[in-house]
């Protein structure tokens, strides 16, 4: 029986477990024990800094869209409706910035990446992502990275929609990277089959960006 004469629900449940028992997708990022909690050379802070290059897009909701294309086997292109019909998760995590700062207990809610993957499947050779705000950033993450558990596409921020200086109407949020890796303003995910490097890589900052390695700059 192939896969497409199962119906839709059966298929997302098929993937969902394969997602879970995929070894593709460890990448070492559950629990950390409380004194690994803030990475290397990081400080906390309460507030939330803004940084972007400068222009803060004006995104509606209704404006809005999330292209997803590349090597998947369902292209999407989905709007305010579309996305919020999803699956919606609350995660809760830190951010790490490479400017030094952390800031602790942030509450989002949004999509799951590893819903957004069960809907759009990514093909096999798929190993990286280059995703893309609408101020014209670009930031590559591998998939691995992107498909982390703890990895949401967030519309809402501590119980309220997420303000325009922060990305809304939607941003990436993936926890165990520094928050460069997190774009704001999110409107595209290309999925490619080789590792490339967005605004700030080839500016110097590191392809993958794990805070506790320190990668910062390559
Ligand atoms: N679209 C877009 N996303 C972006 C950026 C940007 O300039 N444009 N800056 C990145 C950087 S360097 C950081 S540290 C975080 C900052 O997010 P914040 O302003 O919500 O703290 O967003 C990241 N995502
Ligand atoms: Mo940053």
């Amino acid at each position: 029986m192939s896969d497409d004469d199962l119906p839709p629900e059966t298929k997302l449940t098929r993937s969902k477990r394969a997602w879970a028992s995929s070894n593709k997708f460890i990448t070492g990022t559950t629990a950390r024990p409380e004194s690994e909690r803030l990475p290397p050379g990081q400080h906390i802070v309460r507030d939330w800094p803004v940084l972007d290059l400068g222009k803060q897009p004006d995104v509606s909701r209704e404006r809005w869209k999330l292209r997803i294309g590349g090597l998947v086997d369902r292209p999407q292109t989905l709007d305010w409706a579309a996305f919020m019909a999803l699956p919606q998760t609350q995660a809760r995590s830190d951010i790490h910035c490479v400017t030094t700062w952390s800031r602790y207990d942030n509450d989002w809610t949004g999509v799951a990446t590893r819903d957004l993957l069960d809907l759009v499947g990514p093909r096999d050779e798929a190993s990286h992502l280059m995703l893309h705000g609408y101020d014209g950033y670009t930031t590559n993450v591998p998939l691995a990275d992107f498909a982390a558990p703890e990895a949401i596409i967030v519309h809402s921020w501590q119980g309220a929609p997420l303000s325009r200086e922060h990305g809304g109407p939607v941003r990436l949020v993936i926890p165990h990277l520094y928050f460069w890796k997190s774009a704001k303003w999110l409107g595209g995910i290309d999925f490619l089959g080789a590792d490339k490097p967005g605004f700030w890589e080839v500016n110097g900052y590191h392809m993958r960006g794990d805070p506790w390695a320190e990668e910062r700059y390559s």
